[in-house]
């Protein structure tokens, strides 16, 4: 019987605890083995935990055994065969008093996956049971010491109805299975490699697979398996060419093999991120896995390829070698991210997937680090972990490695990286530790470059050339300051590499790439050989992840957009010359436009520019980046700024872009390059024709919608014609959605376009979209199609009369009773309330104090807000 007083499960937690890493100690016990036993049913699922428990040579003797627990009553508690009650529940956690060295636990507890609405730990979706455990869903499926540094070998029996879950899935190798009493039946799936909580899968339902295989280079022949809903099956295809091209690149670039005899994937719909890495059976959004030209875009495919690429090289920067805890969580995903962005630059277009790359480190992670969410890429401190899943911790965690990867070169890079897999192989490892590998291998000192790891904030380097035509040289003058948060920036010393060329102002030639490292508060470089002034190409490859402020004028970006051989460096001269001009236009100083019409006219004229690049080099920088660019943002002036360029290059070159869009027209439906970048361009040309507010535009997109064969085209179409009051606007998305309402993938791009149109009643469109039949709070893809599309639509989301605000603070505190962890996903946008102008700003603020002033916010919740507001 269960003693009501030692349960604590169902009352309010005390004010979140802040959790340091400071504060690290490593575990008093062990857990070398675990045997799990799951009696599956949908709403009612029995859990026998067997835990093979050690107490660490170090603890002290009287230290009892704790268990995590989240939301957990154990139902009967035994140690070495013997009942005990003499357990307490603090906090959630289950206290045991142990005498021994070691002992057997074992602990039964009972789960109603159908009502886990948070979807951590073991929860049901369409009728299948699935499970998410990092970073602390395992203490809501059983107790145990959640934490990563605890590596256990896992054993799992797993039974259920047949009927109902035909498929019995689990990590590591399936070694039995067989049929039990009254149409159930069971597997059993053991896992040889020892692995933190986090890592733990499972999955029953009723799913079919897409088969493959792949030898490893050492000749092991490894099964494959895409595990999906019936219909699904023709739209594996991608997901698993990508696995396949994953496992080999790995074995090419880093000399790692796969190391089981199977490898399956399972795609669920509802999930709260991506895909996760769980050893031998990955879990992932079906959004990331199934794919077809018919409802899936170029960038969808693409998206596919990055992801079960980078949940596949999780298998070594992650799993094999794993986290000590969560602060080093950059270990394996600024790692991680590295790896899958540099497979995706190997399997298509190097520059577009830099360029790629660039726009989101941007777009998501330069807000971050200046505004009140800004943290190192290793935080010193959290509340709820689940809020570091950052594009710092990612996105910024990548740029990192990858400065790393330049200082080193690829051979001392792939020594270090050689080094830091066969040191730590097995262990829980930390970001020091990493980076002690990488001087090792490389033979080089970054103790200065550890910074990185400890600062928050984007460096800003000045960069000034001058030149002297009496000695023939030039020199670079260069300075950094850095501010975190807002905060008024400060001379800093990090080590920043920059890639540059100084380029021949006649013909654009130059000497070679040369890599300087800046890292002191000023510093001047010098170079000679220099007759005439050069023209300088600087952080080439995006070489440092800095806000650049450089003296170039106008006419050395014109020049640089259409001369230099670097396509990153080209394509952000473009973009700066742009960024200057509305930047000006948007706060009344004077500013050249002819020249953007000139350097556009001349890329626009360039027949041997590919046409992929071609339409990134034309595009205007977004309204968020400017938003970032100003003082203070007032979203309608920028929007107002923007249109306006646009329309005025979709006017002056209308002719180019209808040749263009006829040019681009597509053939057969296929994924290879040129058929990509037609795809590409010929939207981009859509958009300014439609810009150039012809008569004929509408019926030209709705054309287009009509006959596409292909979602990137459709898509295209809508996103011209969603921002149109022309009846073919309505024509299109009434039919997008009588075609495509049972494919949830597509319905969700539905919902995403409409939030993302510039009309004026797009406010109460999203209104309206939030009470549609098929708007569920319930699945985190559908909340996201509607709410970060809304978000990532500055014009509309703010709106003066803070409508917006008010609407996302209300989903926000509905949300948080059910999935905290998607919730707190959307404070951020709030969070930016000090960066807007007086009116909006108070607006933001009094939304994130609804939010704040609701009962029994989340954990998730009320960090993320209380941080925005302090
Ligand atoms: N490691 C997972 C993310 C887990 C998020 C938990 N809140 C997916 C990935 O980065 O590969
Ligand atoms: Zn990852």
């Amino acid at each position: 019987m269960l003693d009501i007083q030692k349960t604590d499960a169902a009352q309010p937690a005390l004010a979140p605890a802040i959790i340091r890493c400071e504060d690290y100690r490593p575990p008093a016990w062990f857990i070398p083995a675990i045997a799990l036993d799951f009696q599956l049913g949908l709403e009612h699922t029995v859990v026998r935990s067997t835990l093979d428990v050690r107490r660490s040579k170090s603890a002290k003797r009287q230290e009892p055994l704790i268990l995590d627990g989240d939301g957990l009553l154990p139902v009967s508690v035994k140690v070495d065969g013997a009942a005990r009650l003499d357990w307490q529940l603090v906090d959630g956690n289950l206290q045991l008093p142990l005498d021994g060295a070691a002992h057997e636990v074992e602990i039964t507890v009972e789960l109603d996956p159908s009502t886990n609405t948070q979807l951590m730990g073991l929860y049901a979706s369409q009728g299948m049971l699935c499970t998410q455990c990092e970073s602390e869903g395992f203490r809501r499926i059983t107790f145990f010491p959640d934490r990563p540094d605890i590596l256990s070998r896992y054993s799992v029996r797993m039974e259920g109805d047949k009927e109902t879950f035909p498929i019995l899935l689990c990590n590591g190798d399936k070694v039995a299975e067989g049929d039990g009493e009254n149409g159930r039946h069971w597997a059993q799936w053991n896992d040889p490699w020892p692995k933190p909580s986090y890592l733990f899968a499972l999955v029953a339902g009723d799913l079919v697979a897409n088969t493959d295989s792949f030898t490893t280079r050492s000749g092991k022949m490894v099964e494959l398996n895409i595990w999906v809903r019936d219909g699904d099956l023709p739209r594996t295809g991608h997901a698993m060419k990508a696995l396949k091209d994953s496992m080999r690149w790995d074995e090419e670039t880093y000399g790692r093999e796969y190391d089981l005899g199977l490898f399956n994937i399972v795609a669920v719909s509802d999930f709260n991120m991506g895909a996760m890495e769980n050893k031998g059976l990955n879990i992932f959004n079906s959004r990331y896995i199934l794919a077809d030209p018919e409802v899936a875009t170029d960038a969808d495919y693409d998206g596919i390829e990055g992801v079960v690429a980078h949940e596949y090289f999780h298998n070594w920067s992650g799993n094999r070698v794993t986290c000590r805890d969560w602060f080093q969580l950059s270990l394996k995903e600024g790692f991680t991210v590295y790896r899958d962005q540099s497979f995706s630059a190997d399997m298509g277009s190097a520059a577009l997937k830099r360029i790629e790359d660039v726009r989101i480190l941007r777009a998501a992670q330069f807000p971050e680090d200046s505004g009140p969410l800004a943290h190192p890429i290793r935080p010193e401190s959290y509340q709820e972990i689940s809020n570091f899943y950052t594009a710092t911790i990612y996105n910024k965690g990548a740029e990192v490695i990858r400065m790393m990867a330049t200082l080193l070169g690829p051979e001392r890079f792939r020594k270090g990286t050689d080094l830091y897999f066969d040191r730590h192989d097995g262990e829980a490892a930390t970001c020091e530790d990493f980076v002690v590998a990488m001087e090792d291998g490389g033979d080089i000192d970054l103790k200065q470059f550890r910074s990185w790891y400890e600062t928050a904030g984007t460096p800003r380097v000045s960069a000034k050339l001058s030149h002297d035509p009496q000695t023939s040289t030039a020199t670079l003058d260069l300075k950094q300051t850095l501010s975190a948060g807002g905060a008024p920036p400060a001379a800093s010393d990090m080590v920043i590499p920059l890639k540059i060329a100084l380029l021949d102002p006649e013909t654009g030639a130059h000497s070679g790439e040369k890599l300087i490292t800046l890292d002191q508060a000023e510093q001047s470089f010098t170079f000679e050989g220099y007759k005439e002034r050069p023209v300088l190409s600087i952080n080439r490859g995006f070489s440092a992840p800095i806000i650049l402020e450089s003296s170039r004028t106008a006419e050395e970006l014109a020049f640089l957009s259409s001369h230099d051989d670097d396509p990153f460096a080209r394509f952000e001269a473009m973009q700066q010359l742009m960024t200057s001009y509305l930047v000006a236009q948007i706060t009344g100083a004077p500013a050249d436009r002819d020249i953007i019409l000139q350097a556009v006219g001349a890329v626009l004229a360039d027949e041997t520019i590919d046409r992929a690049f071609l339409a990134e080099l034309v595009q205007l920088p977004s309204e968020a980046f400017l938003a970032d660019q100003m003082a203070e943002v007032d979203p309608q002036a920028i929007h107002d700024a923007r249109e306006k360029l646009r329309g005025k290059i979709g006017v002056q070159f209308e002719r180019k872009f209808r040749r263009l869009y006829k040019q681009c027209e597509p053939g057969e439906f296929s994924l290879d390059a040129p058929a990509r970048a037609d795809r590409k361009l010929r939207n981009v040309a859509l958009s300014y024709i439609a810009a150039s507010q012809v008569e004929d535009a509408a019926e030209l997109a709705f054309d287009q919608f009509r006959n596409a064969n292909n979602m990137t085209a459709m898509q295209g179409a809508l996103t011209v014609l969603s921002h149109m009051e022309a009846k073919q606007r309505t024509w299109a998305f009434e039919d997008f959605f009588k075609q495509f309402k049972d494919n949830a993938l597509v319905l969700d791009k539905w919902f995403t376009l409409q939030a993302l149109s510039q009309r004026s009643d797009t406010v109460k469109r999203v209104e309206r979209l939030a009470k549609h039949p098929s708007f569920t709070l319930a699945n985190p893809n559908r909340v996201r199609a509607l709410y970060a599309g809304f978000t990532s639509n500055p014009v509309r989301f703010h709106d003066p009369s803070g409508q917006g605000y008010q609407m996302l603070a209300d989903m926000i505190i509905a949300l948080d009773g059910q999935n905290p962890q998607t919730a707190a996903r959307f404070i951020p946008p709030l969070g930016r309330w000090r960066r807007y102008e007086q009116g909006r700003s108070q607006l933001m603020r009094q939304a994130l104090e609804k939010i704040a002033a609701t009962p029994e916010l989340s954990k998730d919740v009320s960090e993320q807000v209380s941080r925005s507001l302090a």
